[in-house]
This record gives C-alpha cells, structure tokens and sequence, in this order.
C-alpha cells in the first residue's frame, strides 16, 4: 500500500471512530472530536489530508508565466520605528530570532541565511481579495533552519512574529501567522530573501518572508523577525494563530 492510501485509511478510520461516538449520544462526544467538528479550518485540514496528502506539492510555474510585477498588499512600507531604522541600516542589525521549544535557540543574520541550501520556486499566490500574482522566490528552506535549531517534540506549530503592524498607539496590533510541522518541513516551504531575482524589496516583506506555498496570501508573513515555536497558540495575542485569523476570522488552516 502506498503512503497515501495508508494516510486515507488512517483518516477514514478516525472519521469512522468519530462517528460511532456521536451515533452514541452527545454525552459521549468526547471534547476532542467536538473540536475538531466545530472547526471550519480543521475540517478544511483534513480534507487536505485525504485528497493527496499534505506532502503533495503546489504547482510550480515557467519563467514565461511570471506576472509582470508582483504587487504588494497588506502592509506595503512599514512605519514601525524598529523597523525604519532596519531599513535605514541596510538590514544590516536585522536578524531572524528562531526559538520556544527548540533544543538550540538561534539568531541568525542575513548573511547566514543566504550561505544555507537555497532553492527557487515560481509559484502563484493566491489573495482571499481577489487577485492572483505569479512570482519567483528564492530562499532558505524551513526545513533547514529547523534542522539547526532543534524543535523539541513537543513542538507543534511555528508562529511567524512580523515587523509591523496595524493601527496606532495603543491599539497597534503587529502582524503574525503560524503553521504546523507539515508545512514548516514541506519542501516547498522556504523563508525568502529574492523575489524575482532580486533581494526581497520593502513592498514584498524585506529582508525576509514566509512562502508556504499551499495556503493563501495572508498566510504568507513578511517582515519576519522572530519564530516561536509553541505546543499551541491559543495563548499568543487573539489566539487565533494569525492576525486575520484574530481579526476577521479568516480560517487558520487557508488551504488551496
Ligand atoms: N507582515 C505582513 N505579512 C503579510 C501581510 C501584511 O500586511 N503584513 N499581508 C498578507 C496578505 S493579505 C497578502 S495577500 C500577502 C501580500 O504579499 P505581497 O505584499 O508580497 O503581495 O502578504 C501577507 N503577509
Ligand atoms: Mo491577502
């Protein structure tokens, strides 16, 4: 039996056990499944597991179809302080915090990610307003960053702590997204400094953005500073797992 129909099995016979609890009245649907039912964006996972697994890679694009530009949305020149005086620096003092359960916490420059395995993929993002871009990215595999740092078993989702933020003052909300381990150890999942081969521009998330080339654009953090990886995210800010997530209450889980 191959990988696939050994994960379909494994999936159908949960959803089987699922069943046969709620079959048995609502006393016994255990807190678990309840969960997992009430969730749009878990089901939506799941559903993802079944058709092809979540290994299956996104469809990758030529030369000749890239977008003419790729544009910018969201948060487009961050004006978060910290962040100026990166951009005025050259992103020289930037650096990426990787850290939370990992055996081995790092804090790495741009220089240091550059020299890491590269790869380049042309790929097309996908933005819940309506408009599609295709572009080349170049960066670091996630794989590799964890791969130095450790995750410790317990780790289960990776939260993505970006450089801006919404609103003012007080009520400024910074941007964040999270991940699970599939995606984080996906090969197509890369934290890229290029774009179109050239170093990432300010509009795109300078110096340093999450592709994860399976979900939509919100799920695609700029700016990055920091990732924390959590046993949940419950805890962090809205408890969401993301700003969009928070705000709107867009699905966690954005597969496409
Ligand atoms: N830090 C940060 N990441 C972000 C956003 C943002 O405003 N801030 N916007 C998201 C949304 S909704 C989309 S569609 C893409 C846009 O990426 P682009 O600016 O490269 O087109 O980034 C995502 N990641
Ligand atoms: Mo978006």
């Amino acid at each position: 039996m191959n990988e696939p129909d050994q994960r379909r099995r494994l999936l159908l016979g949960a959803a089987a056990g699922a069943g046969a609890l709620l079959l048995g009245g609502c006393e016994r649907v255990d807190s678990r499944v309840e969960g997992l039912l009430a969730s749009a964006s878990t089901l939506n996972r799941g559903v993802h597991k079944l058709l092809g697994g979540r290994r299956s890679m996104a469809q990758e694009f030529s030369v000749a179809d890239l977008s003419p530009g790729f544009r910018g949305n969201g948060n487009v020149d961050p004006g978060d302080p910290a962040y100026r005086d990166l951009v005025a620096g050259g992103f020289a003092a930037w650096r990426l915090a990787v850290d939370g359960l990992v055996a081995q916490p790092a804090s790495l420059s741009l220089a240091q990610l550059r020299l890491m395995p590269a790869r380049t993929q042309i790929t097309r993002h996908d933005c819940v307003e309506g408009w599609s871009a295709i572009g080349q990215w170049t960066g670091v595999p996630l794989a590799r960053v964890l791969d130095l740092v450790r995750p410790l078993p317990r780790a289960r989702f990776l939260v993505f702590h970006c450089a801006d933020s919404f609103g003012s003052g007080e009520s400024a909300a910074p941007y964040y997204e999270s991940i699970d381990m599939d995606d984080a150890y996906h090969p197509q999942t890369i934290l890229a400094y290029g774009l179109n081969g050239q170093a990432l521009p300010v509009t795109n998330g300078a110096p340093l953005r999450l592709r994860v080339e399976r979900q939509l654009g919100y799920k695609q953090a700029k700016y990055l500073m920091r990732i924390e990886l959590v046993e949940s995210y419950a805890a962090i800010r809205g408890g969401g797992g993301g700003y969009w997530e928070d705000h709107s209450g867009y699905a966690w889980y954005a597969g496409i």
